[in-house]
């Protein structure tokens, strides 16, 4: 392809909206625009990413036994009050009417859809196991779409369904999803982590999100360097350290005189004791209840934990007038000991605590020698702290390491969760109707591209790993004023297609400068010069994009060397 047709738009300035650099690099290379906030258009080089990404998961899919299809992307209304989530997804769902007024959503993911077109069609053991995807475009309306791809409102999503006669098949299923997620993310060149995301009712391994190392990131994962154990921090279990603490013999509670002390540390400091001898207590509304966590004075409350653990749907910390009229006291001087008509849910530390520090309910006061089981009555007792770095891992003991991703794929295990309400069933052996056994696994391609983007660049721009890269290799003729050098690159440029190498020739009558900027900027993994050198003495600069140093190799017989050195530099991404 010849720069002075190739459709890349690049830009001097970042444009202000974009936040992260993965944002600002590809609308400055002119990979993306934004139409309106949260939804894209991907431009030639940007389409050309992704086709490598869904090439990459296309081979691994179909290697896994999955079979493509194209499910619609306007879903009726009916099946998903069939399913019962018509009513639970709000504002997130781009909904609209057909001219005779009936409802639809654009589909924000498509259980539903796939779960009733199983049903139909499928009733006997021997269809299944079945494996079925699609590429497609996926609708969220998000409140907030930020950070670009990372968190738009229409994105490119990879989702498969796995039908399986029971569970030992979904077991199957979801054992080669786990291994083809991971030749997937490690042939894309992504430095990427598959974390436990959700404890499972049985404590089985019901969930895995696959996150890329980024500090943009989201979400946060614990991590162990010695094992494999890594976790979505939001479900990753503290173990309980029963503390060091010297068997004290309980003294009587009393109050002592704080005023001005709020804070852990303040309160700490001013009685002199150490924050792993205070109760915080938080007080929060679960779906409009009032409940009061215990957690503490050195540990952070994990609301994720919490919230699984109420089983609420929102679950937000008390607003202050609120907490005041219902305790007497303002936030930090809040208690467990003799707060009415609370429901108190106590972390697994707390009822280790002896002669604690709490608040007394009574502003500028807190209490001392609190007691556990003496003083108040925790009505439940769970792992409710954020695990942190340091702590021992759980498998092995060496200390956990914490870090931010970005969810680039998830694979969960269904169950019978839509194909119970929705009547998918099988015919077994014996002759029995049985529930279909489902999983479901998505891959986000067009966060992918830009997680890849976030962990591979420098100052002068994208550092494309080359199994995703637009294109393989930029030649830069130093000047196309010089018939000479012109016709060597040119001739360079058309043995190098002939080879099948994927090829960017930059024609442009523009300073070499300019053009070295450019192709740093785009992130061409391979950039060859053409210069005056090259018909003296018979050479060509060439340079990768991931390296520092330029090398220069004979003119003679460069292409075929050329394509070897990309053959080569492939196998990293096996
Ligand atoms: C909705 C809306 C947003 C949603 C969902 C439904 C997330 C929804 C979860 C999933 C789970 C799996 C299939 C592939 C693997 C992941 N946001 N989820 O179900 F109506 Cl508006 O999508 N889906």
């Amino acid at each position: 392809m010849r720069t002075s047709e190739l459709w890349v738009p690049t830009l001097r300035e970042t444009p202000a909206e974009a936040e992260v650099v993965s944002h600002k690099l590809l609308l400055r290379a002119g990979f993306i625009r934004k139409t309106v906030a949260g939804i894209y258009t991907y431009l030639p080089l940007g389409r050309r990413v992704l086709a490598k990404l869904e090439q990459i998961i296309r081979e691994e899919m179909d290697r896994a036994g999955g079979q493509e299809l194209v499910l619609p992307i306007v879903q009726p209304a009916e099946i998903w009050q069939e399913s019962g989530r018509w009513e639970v997804y709000g504002e997130e769902m781009f909904r609209l009417q057909d001219r005779h007024g009936r409802h639809f959503c654009l589909g924000p993911t498509h259980e539903e859809i796939i779960t009733f077109i199983v049903r139909n069609e499928v009733n006997s053991y021997k269809q299944l196991p079945l494996l079925l995807y699609q590429i497609q475009n996926k609708y969220r309306d998000e409140r907030r779409p930020r950070f670009g791809l990372l968190r738009a409102r229409e994105f490119i999503m990879k989702d498969l369904y796995s039908f399986d006669r029971d569970q030992k098949g979904l077991k199957e299923s979801y054992q080669k999803m786990y291994q083809a997620y991971s030749r997937i993310f490690g042939r894309c060149g992504l430095k990427f982590r598959a974390v436990q995301a959700d404890s499972g009712a049985i404590g089985g391994d019901y969930s895995h999100e696959f996150m890329a190392l980024a500090a943009v990131g989201e979400a946060v994962i614990v991590y162990c360097r010695q094992c494999d154990y890594a976790a979505n921090i939001e479900i990753a279990a503290a173990n309980t350290v029963e503390h060091d603490f010297v068997a004290e013999t309980m003294l009587p509670i009393k109050e002592v005189s704080t005023p001005e002390q709020k804070t852990v540390a303040e309160v700490c400091a001013f009685l002199g004791v150490r924050p792993d001898k205070l109760i915080k207590t938080m007080l929060y509304e679960a779906d409009g209840q009032l409940i009061a966590a215990l957690i503490r004075g050195d540990r952070e409350l994990n609301e994720f934990k919490l919230q699984k653990q109420l089983g609420c749907r929102e679950l937000y910390l008390a607003d202050q007038d609120k907490v005041k009229m219902i305790t007497g006291a303002p936030a930090g001087y809040i208690g467990p000991v003799g707060l009415k008509g609370i429901p108190l849910y106590a972390d697994l530390e707390v009822p280790y605590l002896v002669n604690a520090i709490a608040g007394a309910n009574r502003e500028g006061y807190h209490l001392q020698n609190v007691n556990p089981g003496r003083d108040f009555i925790p009505d439940a007792v769970f792992d409710l702290r954020q695990v942190e770095a340091g702590e021992p891992c759980p498998h092995c003991g060496s200390p956990l390491e914490k870090a931010e991703g970005i969810e680039v794929g998830q694979i969960f295990q269904l169950g019978t969760k839509y194909s119970e309400p929705l009547g998918a069933t099988y015919t077994d052996e014996q002759g029995q109707e049985r529930p279909i056994v489902m999983g479901c696994y998505d891959i986000g391609v067009s966060r992918t591209m830009a997680a890849a983007v976030e962990q591979c660049h420098d100052e002068r721009g994208i550092i494309w790993p080359l199994s995703i890269a637009p294109y393989q290799v930029v030649i830069n003729p130093s000047s196309i004023r010089e018939h000479e050098q012109y016709r060597t690159a040119e001739t360079l440029y058309h043995e190098l297609l002939n080879l099948g190498v994927e090829v960017v020739f930059d024609d442009r009558d523009e300073r070499a400068g300019m053009k070295f900027v450019e192709a740093d900027l785009i992130g061409y993994p391979l950039r060859l010069t053409v210069g005056k050198r090259t018909l003296v003495q018979g050479t060509v600069d060439v340079k990768w994009r991931h390296e520092q140093q330029e090398t220069t190799l004979p003119r003679e017989g460069l292409a075929e060397r050329i394509k070897e050195m990309l053959t080569m530099e492939m196998e990293k991404y096996r």
